[in-house]
């Protein structure tokens, strides 16, 4: 999402030095720290995923702030099949954007009220009507809910809630330092859709902004690139996954490859916005080329390898559904399901290049 250019006024130190952490910033480590302690004991792999959109206040006061399209389906279906494939997932979210289970029935896709029924009571009892579930949204709402089931069983599911890019960047990097201590066995798959731009608390204006003046010019500070540091010094050894998102398919890869080439981290998901449900493309660095921090591996995907001297590109791509996906007929297949097969295969040898 961000322009290339200029180095941005603040650097991760100095962003953190001057803007305020969150209030609950240390209740939520206190928190984090204990599931991944239980994660640790009961040997599991453990990715933070990272989901939705981040808003820009324009007022420390807050009426207006900026914000973005992102609804968080990446993150919230991508940590549901990270928890089938037996991870510990901390879901750390955009307050009210789509989450793991219940993003099945949202309330813009399938509203819950529209499936369910009133049975009329017996005739002759006085016992009042039940409640069941319409028959042909049984077997799919069955299977949402005994993998959200065994999930809260397991305890495998932590979630945190963010809504401005400064909680946003403060938890990060507190979550970060905590999952670091799995070292390979931690992965950081960040698919929030975070802003470019903040206005530094310092600049904001305590009450709303008065509209008398006419038009508005705000100018805002470029958010740190904050990649850098966590590969460097927030994470030991995790396997980093980063998404580029553009809007401009031709973009994507040399963007991505920048990014791997500057923050060195294992793997860039690349998206176009439009395409984003059925296509991505992982760039990573071929098997020999060492990235700053460690080689990385290649993955098994089969389609179109381009070679661009250090790095490989691997295309993912699923079709489209032919119509709009009815509720608990046909299945309908999810890029994220192979996205996340392929990160747990390269993730596995990550693992075992380390040992
Ligand atoms: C993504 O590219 C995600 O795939 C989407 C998912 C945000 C497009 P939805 O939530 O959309 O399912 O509606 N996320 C990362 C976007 C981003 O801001 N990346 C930064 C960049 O491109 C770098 S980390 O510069």
């Amino acid at each position: 999402m961000s322009p290339e250019g200029e180095g941005s006024k603040f650097s991760a130190e100095s962003y953190y030095t001057t803007q305020p952490p969150p209030l609950s910033l240390d209740h939520d480590v206190s928190l984090i720290r204990e599931f991944v302690s239980r994660q640790e004991k009961e040997g599991r792999n453990v990715v933070l995923v990272t989901s939705g959109g981040t808003t820009v206040p324009l007022e420390l006061n807050v009426v207006r702030f900026l914000d973005n399209f992102s609804a968080g389906t990446r993150g919230a279906t991508s940590a549901e099949y990270f928890l089938q494939a037996g991870y510990a997932v901390i879901f750390m979210h955009r307050q009210f954007s789509l989450q793991p289970f219940s993003r099945h029935y949202s309330h813009s896709t399938n509203p819950f009220l529209d499936f369910l029924e009133i049975e009329a009571s017996l005739n002759g009892t006085a016992s009042p009507p039940d409640i069941c579930v319409t028959h042909n949204k049984r077997r799919h709402l069955l299977d949402v809910l005994t993998a959200y089931k065994r999930v809260q069983a397991a305890g495998t599911l932590h979630t945190l809630t963010f809504v401005t890019v400064n909680d946003y960047l403060w938890l990060l990097r507190a979550v970060s330092h905590e999952l670091s201590v799995l070292r390979r066995k931690s992965m950081y798959y960040l698919a929030a859709a975070v802003s470019d731009f903040f206005l530094p608390r310092q600049k904001m204006s305590e009450h709303k902004i008065q509209s008398g003046k006419g038009s508005l010019l705000i100018e805002m500070d470029q958010v740190p690139k904050i990649l850098r540091s966590m590969v460097d010094e927030w994470t030991r050894e995790g396997f980093v996954v980063s998404f580029k998102l553009e809007t401009d398919g031709e973009l994507i890869v040399p963007k991505a490859r920048a990014a791997l080439e500057r923050y060195g981290h294992q793997v860039v998901i690349g998206n176009d916005l439009n395409h984003r449900k059925y296509e991505v493309v992982f760039v990573s660095r071929k098997v020999g080329s060492l990235s700053p921090r460690a080689s990385s591996s290649e993955g098994g995907i089969s389609h179109n390898n381009t070679d661009n001297s250090s790095f490989v590109e691997s295309w993912l791509r699923i079709n489209p559904p032919a119509s709009s996906p009815v509720l608990g007929t046909d299945y309908v297949k999810e890029i994220e399901e192979d996205i996340v097969a392929e990160l747990v295969g390269r993730h596995e040898q990550w693992i075992s290049a380390g040992r």
